[in-house]
């Protein structure tokens, strides 16, 4: 067992058992297991047998089976249709349900919208994460893993990629879908070109390769073609494209929505999600590491970590922009191309959401979870942004052909509010309606319209006019000015890491003619970078800037303007390493300490079994359970190493040579180590750098490499500097 022994919830007051609406209703379709639970078929007969298929036999020897039993022939039969069709893109995913609340009524000059405006209201969410490329996947066997370790990579959530973050908020005035995605742009402006990105972006038809990845000669000549594309292809290559976890994500709406107020006054808004725990990303060695060490890290991670207690917790935040302000910015505020610069656009904090339950059963709440960015609620509505009316139309369709036409009555879908109109029948559909009148208007007015002043829907009046052309705003053909402000606004350490990026992508494509494209293309961005980048790859190497750099930068573009202001290990996950003759009292501190800070601690050793402490040697003290033996988990699952001290514990980790490998990995990561007395002599060896600023003294000392250690060590001081290090912030 591990140590996650802390309970720890956040600021929140959580909603529990049926004070939540949403559970309440899913309860409805909830069936408990237990031991007193007896089979029946699905017409409700008990069952007796359900091993052995009814047959011709004299008892000694089969005959033939009867086609007549239908135990047998239903077992069979629902099997054989267990599966729906994926989603064509954001297939592989996971979720949560959470609550969602508004700190006050501080957006209700924007709207009227009680979701956010209504602070006495703890409003049910579920979240939805996914990647986008890959298929839905499979959890590849052992044999598998042996035999063809390249599907076993494909099916895994550390794929450089976008993330999915899309979110259903549960109100009494009905379901409202933010589906955002961990990226605030997006690579086309205009819906007629979804199919092509991702039919571009997608596994190459011709031999349906690669899965996961977008380093492949379709993608890059689509994105090389269609320059539009370089700003998000900046940030997929950037470390938002391998998030550490689910957890430590931004969220964003992309789209340009409105909101209304109740003077009838309407803005534009941008939707943000703002992780407590700060932003972060794997290196892409580990993610690489992890995608055959773990292919469910994300998955998993979320469900530890909201199973522990230490429920993930966002900010909502909204960018406003009043109507008579749409034309005063050098972009399109509509265009999903371009972020509003928070230089521009502040970023208003309005309310807080949390999850804090994990699904019952995955296939009924994540896979059969629906979206539709047309579902908003009054008070909310939307822009004149050509992809986001594309979208409108596209989620409501997807459903349609994956879970068929009633997909909104499904326990996951369905709104707690009453849902009442003249819609009727189609596959599947759970209603029975007691009245005899489907239509409108009828004699007993029954199902009848609501008016805005009782709830109703109302669209806003916008006045439209135009010639019926196909056409994009003239500020829609800037594509650069963004793809320059983000790389710009990058810590070195983040550009290091986007051209190593680029250049692992640009060398997967083995068609010179996408290679040549994009570099080219990247020289609208930034020289230098498209001069290493095609140095690297073969690219066309420029000898100057196709566009000058404009030098401006927006702060909050680095994910290092989201670290939380106090430094958290809350969450982390720290290996103790060890072996047999370990300090056991050091071991105790720094697990007590680590706990309390949040972090989880796994006892690593040679075995998975009692470890003996040097104490239990000499015949006193205790010994521990591992957690996991050196070969079971590798350093990558973690985000930081104690060695504890003990000369023998010491003697044998530095003979191991995945020990070893251990301590190098995690230091080639850049994560915190901490070790003490001859731990700190073996960290010290397996690295094998002598001389970059280790403690000999007492002191304790922090190198440039991340590596703590000190002969005086304690576990508060290790709790300190784990935290200030902070797991992969330099590399
Ligand atoms: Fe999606 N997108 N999308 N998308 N998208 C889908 O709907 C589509 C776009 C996003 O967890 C599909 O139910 C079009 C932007 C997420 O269930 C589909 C366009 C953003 C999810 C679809 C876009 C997203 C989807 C496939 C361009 C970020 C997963 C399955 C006009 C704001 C939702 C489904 C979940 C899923 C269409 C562009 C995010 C086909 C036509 C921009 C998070 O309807």
């Amino acid at each position: 067992m591990s140590a996650v022994t802390s309970v720890v919830k956040s600021g929140i007051s959580t909603l529990t058992g049926t004070d939540d609406p949403k559970r309440a209703d899913l309860k409805r379709d909830t069936i408990d297991v237990t031991s007193e639970s007896g089979l029946t078929t699905d017409h409700g007969v008990k069952v007796s047998n359900t091993d052995t298929w009814s047959k011709v036999s004299d008892g000694q020897h089969n005959g033939p089976s009867l086609l007549e039993d239908q135990i047998g022939r239903e077992k069979i039969h629902r099997f054989d249709h267990e599966r729906i069709p994926e989603r064509v893109v954001h297939a592989r995913g996971s979720g949560a349900h959470g609550t969602f609340r508004v700190f006050d009524d501080r957006a209700s000059k924007y709207t009227y919208a009680p979701v956010l405006t209504d602070a006495s209201r703890n409003t049910p969410i579920f979240i939805r994460f996914s990647t986008v490329q890959g298929s839905r996947g499979s959890a590849a066997s052992i044999f598998a893993w042996k035999v063809v370790i390249c599907i076993l990579t494909s099916m895994q959530d550390t794929v450089r990629d976008v993330r999915g973050f899309a979110m259903k908020f549960y109100t009494p005035e009905g379901n409202w879908d933010v589906v955002g995605n961990d990226i605030p742009v997006f690579f086309i402006q205009d819906a007629i070109k979804f199919p092509d990105i991702v039919h571009a972006v997608k596994p190459e038809p011709r031999n349906e390769v690669p899965q996961g990845q977008t380093a492949h000669n379709n993608f890059w000549d689509f994105v090389g073609l269609q320059p539009e594309s370089a700003h998000m292809v900046m940030w997929v290559m950037s470390d938002r494209g391998i998030p550490r976890s689910f957890r430590m994500m931004q969220g964003f709406g992309v789209n340009t929505y409105t909101l209304v107020n109740s003077e009838g006054e309407r803005f534009f808004v941008k939707f943000h999600m703002i992780p407590e725990l700060g932003v972060h990303s794997l290196v892409w060695d580990e993610a690489l590491k992890i995608g055959g060490q773990d292919p469910d890290f994300h998955r998993k991670d979320l469900n530890e970590a909201i199973e522990s207690g230490c429920y993930p917790k966002w900010t909502f935040a909204i960018q406003v922009i009043e109507e008579k302000n749409e034309h005063n910015f050098d972009f399109d505020i509509l265009d999903a191309t371009k972020v509003w610069p928070e230089e521009l656009v502040p970023i208003q904090p309005i309310g807080e959401f949390e999850l804090n339950r994990t699904v019952e059963e995955f296939f009924p709440e994540v896979e059969q979870i629906a979206f539709c960015t047309s579902h908003v609620v009054p008070g909310i509505g939307f822009s004149d942004d050509p992809l986001l009316q594309g979208r409108n139309f596209s989620y409501f369709d997807t459903q349609i052909s994956r879970l068929g036409i009633n997909w909104e009555q499904l326990p996951i879908n369905r709104p707690i509010c009453p849902v009442l109109n003249h819609n009727r029948n189609g596959k599947m559909n759970h209603h029975i309606n007691t009245n005899n009148l489907n239509y409108y208007p009828n004699r007993k007015n029954a199902g009848h319209p609501v008016p805005p002043s009782e709830g109703g829907y109302a669209e806003f009046s916008q006045k439209v006019a135009g010639l019926k052309q196909r056409v994009r705003g003239e500020k829609f053909q800037e594509h650069f000015n963004q793809a320059q402000l983000f790389y710009n606004s990058l810590a070195p350490h983040e550009k290091a890491h986007l051209f190593s990026a680029m250049s692992f992508e640009l060398s997967h494509c083995d068609d010179s003619e996408v290679y040549q494209t994009y570099t080219s293309l990247l020289n609208n961005i930034d020289f230098d970078l498209a001069k290493a980048v095609a140095q690297n790859v073969g690219g066309v190497i420029p000898d100057k800037p196709t566009r000058a750099n404009h030098g401006k930068k927006s702060a909050s573009l680095s994910q290092e303007y989201f670290h939380p202001k106090t430094p958290t290990i809350a969450t982390r996950r720290v290996a103790i390493l060890i072996a047999d003759g370990y300090n056991n009292v050091e071991v105790q501190a720094i697990r007590t300490a680590l706990t309390s800070a949040k972090a989880t601690t796994w006892i690593i050793g040679p075995r998975r079994g009692k470890i003996q402490s040097a104490a239990q040697l000499i015949g006193t003290g205790d010994s521990i359970m591992a957690d996991h033996h050196f070969e079971g988990q590798r350093s990558t699952l973690f985000d930081a190493i104690f060695v504890p001290s003990g000369s023998e514990h010491a003697k044998s980790l530095m003979k191991n040579g995945r020990a070893v490998h251990w301590i190098k990995e995690a230091f080639g990561h850049c994560k915190a180590i901490g070790a003490i007395g001859d731990g700190a002599t073996f960290v010290k060896q397996a690295i094998g750098l002598s001389g970059v600023g280790f403690g000999e003294d007492g002191d304790r000392v922090v190198t440039s490499y991340g590596v703590v250690t000190t002969g005086k060590y304690t576990a508060s001081s290790a709790v300190i500097d784990i935290a200030n290090i902070g797991p992969n912030s330099k590399g």
